[in-house]
């Protein structure tokens, strides 16, 4: 069911999202908080909903974290995975053979290298900027293939208490072939009216929603606003960051299943607000700093007993 154009629905919203944004933009640049080349990016993910910067993490860094993922079965069992090819929608350990299929969740807690790309200075900064606030990395997957991701605001599937305060952040650690099941998203989406599933709330609810209309309506929404359809053919080191309720998919894939496409998916809220799950598991409540950038939680990770070296996933989720 769709909210009324303009209605918040009585949620939280960032200051980029509100209708007087570009006017507090001007205000904050004349006040010099914020560069020329920020205003300017800034005003572009305010009108576009997203923001591309090209080349804009170090190679360097990037071929250190695309190493750690292509060896990262030498760390058996360190990793929580998907589990695409035994057909299972339960996550599993990551194994002691090379693996180059599945995705990786929460690369954070154990990589330092991806640490320092997902809160890379330049996104600490921009999201700092626009959340007013540290970045939380949180939910971050960690593409070896696309995974046919269908149309959808990630409001829907990555949920925190104030539902609006999210952004993410979508890296290449190779160049993007056509056809690998590319990034492509609907330009300006982000101000649809807020779509809202069967308890009123922007969270689906896989046992209640119709996942399929969901994308259909969304697809529709988009399609009869005219809303620019654009694929994110990104080289390594490109970085997207989109807002909350922009809207994308992967686009349809036509090589094979297994084509790489390494790339880094991150979500973030402001560490004003909270995931939703720690309202569920107490024991998943440990926010961990990042130097000056932000930090992150994860729900797969038990980061409460963080010591020295890698630590091993724990969660209901995992089969095994
Ligand atoms: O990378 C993709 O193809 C889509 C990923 C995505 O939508 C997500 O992780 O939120
Ligand atoms: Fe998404």
């Amino acid at each position: 069911m769709w909210a009324q154009a303009g209605d918040d629905c009585g949620m939280k919203t960032l200051w980029t999202d509100r209708p007087d944004a570009l006017d507090h933009l001007e205000a904050l640049y004349k006040a010099r908080r914020v560069r020329k080349a920020e205003r300017d990016e800034l005003a572009h993910y305010i009108e576009h909903g997203w923001i591309i910067w090209r080349q804009a993490i170090e190679p360097a860094l990037i071929d250190r974290f695309a190493h750690d993922i292509r060896f990262h079965h030498e760390h058996p069992g360190m990793f929580m995975t998907t589990n695409h090819r035994s057909g299972q929608s339960r996550m599993k350990r990551s194994g002691s053979e090379p693996e180059h299929f599945e995705s990786l969740f929460d690369l954070y807690v154990n990589l330092p290298s991806a640490r320092e790309v997902c809160l890379h200075k330049r996104i600490s900064r921009f999201l700092s900027l626009v959340f007013e606030a540290k970045p939380v990395a949180m939910q971050q997957l960690l593409f070896q293939r696309s995974n046919g991701h269908q149309v959808h605001q990630d409001t829907s599937v990555v949920t925190v208490e104030d539902p609006l305060l999210l952004a993410a952040s979508w890296i290449a650690l190779e160049d993007v072939r056509e056809g690998s099941g590319e990034l492509a998203f609907y330009d300006r989406s982000h101000r649809l009216p807020h779509y809202l599933f069967s308890d009123k709330t922007k969270r689906l609810n896989f046992a209640v929603d119709d996942q399929q209309a969901y994308a259909a309506e969304l697809e529709d929404a988009c399609r009869r606003q005219g809303f620019d359809y654009q694929r994110f053919m990104a080289k390594k080191g490109d970085v997207l960051i989109w807002a909350a309720d922009l809207v994308h998919r992967s686009h349809p894939r036509s090589m094979a299943e297994d084509t790489s496409r390494l790339s880094c998916v991150t979500h973030y809220h402001p560490a004003t607000t909270e995931p939703f799950w720690f309202r569920f598991h107490p024991d998943r409540r440990t926010i961990r700093p990042f130097r000056d950038r932000g930090a992150y939680v994860s729900c797969h990770y038990p980061l409460e007993r963080a010591g020295k070296g890698m630590m091993a996933p724990e969660s209901g989720l995992i089969d095994g």
